[in-house]
């Protein structure tokens, strides 16, 4: 969690900034190969990404090297104990099930000494997973049927999760999407203004203040007993799932660091945020802003094709609610990274959490104007 505790520790190191040795590194990996070259990959804003190339008898091979950030993720053996368990346990439901041969399971290639993970002479983690191969993410979505079928796969990586054998899996980042606590951390990061960056911010401290209201609506719910827990992924942008290059399906869900205990919610309102979103994430042109109906309307269509069995009435029923809670929420935790000194998120700019969170928060006033047309929508694919 982005809190005032990350502040002590090392500065971000970006794929940008310095050169692993990743030759080095990938010794320690059984690959297929020689290694070639390694390079920073995808756009991700927590993990340093780079695709390696080996040459072996069979050609190409390629993997995906991360180095886990530490700031982020307080106890990796426990994050990989996680990721172990639920790969293996979705790759098996998965070869079950006949008919769907194109769907993958992201799966963790062990070092040589069979560890989940290397811990490399400078201290840091590493890990490395097969590369998806004739598939890509995408930052923006280019068409709904991408969210069709990227909600589709969120949902049914839920259900394939839903008998995963005791124990609970650890939480890898506590109270991820604890909305209040949230929302406290942005009140707390103001009130110090350790960076004298509040004053920059003042509008977006009191659009959040004007929504205090919502952030406690699906946690009373919870409490109550009306939404129960389940095995969630908790961060379902768009970019965190492949999709095929030749047909456009969904290929394989990725970033699975915060799989743990969550609400179904939580990953349908992130779809909505990172995919219905006409603009990039990061856009300072806040009039391309907007909340893409037909997009939502997909997102909606996939999600119940693949969850529909499972969903209970107050989690229907709280479908577009989410996306307003949580493309609010992502603003708040981007707001308190900017106001703590941009310690969480990468950026490539003093201003970059800001904007951010400038455009989520324009993201949820297109949500609030839609939110009638988005609940009758719900209904209509619901009954
Ligand atoms: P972060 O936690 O920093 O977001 P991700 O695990 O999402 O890191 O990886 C960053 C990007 O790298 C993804 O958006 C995707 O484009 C690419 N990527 C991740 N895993 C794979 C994989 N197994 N095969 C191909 N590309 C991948
Ligand atoms: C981070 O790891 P990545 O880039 O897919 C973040 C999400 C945010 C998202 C905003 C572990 O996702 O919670 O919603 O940025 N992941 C973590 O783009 O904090
Ligand atoms: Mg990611």
């Amino acid at each position: 969690m982005e809190s005032s505790k990350s502040r002590v520790a090392a500065p971000v190191m970006s794929p940008s900034s310095e050169r692993p040795p990743l030759r080095e590194i990938c010794r320690q990996f059984p690959l297929a190969g020689e290694f070639e070259q390694g390079e920073p990959h995808g756009t991700g804003h927590i993990n340093d990404t780079y695709a390696v190339s080996c040459r072996g008898a069979s050609g190409r091979v390629r993997y995906i090297l991360q180095r886990i950030n530490p700031r982020v993720f307080r106890d990796i053996p426990a994050l990989m104990e996680n990721i172990q368990r639920v790969t293996e346990h979705a790759a098996r439901r998965g070869a079950a099930r006949p008919g769907e041969p194109r769907r993958q399971t992201l799966r963790v290639v062990p070092t040589v000494g069979g560890a989940a993970f290397l811990h490399d002479a400078a201290g840091q983690c590493w890990r490395c997973y097969d590369f998806v191969e004739g598939a890509r993410t995408y930052d923006i979505l280019q068409d709904p049927a991408q969210a069709r079928e990227a909600a589709y796969a969120f949902g049914d990586f839920q259900g394939l999760l839903a008998d995963l054998p005791a124990p609970r899996l650890h939480e890898t980042i506590p109270h991820f999407h604890h909305t209040r606590r949230r929302y406290d951390a942005l009140r707390a990061a103001a009130a110090a203004d350790r960076h004298g960056r509040a004053a920059a911010a003042r509008a977006e401290l009191e659009f959040a203040a004007a929504r205090e209201p919502v952030v406690d609506v699906l946690l009373d719910q919870q409490a109550r007993g009306l939404l129960p827990e389940r095995i969630t992924h908790n961060d379902t942008k768009l970019n965190n799932v492949m999709l095929d290059d030749a047909t456009g399906r969904a290929v394989c869900v990725i970033d699975l660091d915060t799989v743990m205990p969550g609400l179904a919610l939580y990953d349908f309102g992130d779809m909505v945020r990172s995919a219905t979103n006409s603009a990039a994430e990061d856009e300072t042109d806040l009039g391309k802003v907007h909340m893409r109906m037909p997009v939502f309307a997909a997102l909606v269509e996939g999600y119940l094709a693949s969850a529909r069995g499972f969903l209970n009435a107050a989690e229907v029923g709280h479908l577009a609610f989410s996306a307003r809670l949580i493309t609010f929420e992502i603003g708040v935790r981007f707001l308190t990274d900017f106001l703590e000194g941009d310690v969480y998120f990468k950026t490539k700019r003093p201003s970059h959490n800001l904007d951010r969170c400038r455009c989520q928060f324009a993201l949820v006033r297109s949500i609030e104007e839609q939110t009638d047309a988005m609940r009758r929508l719900v209904d209509r694919h619901a009954t």
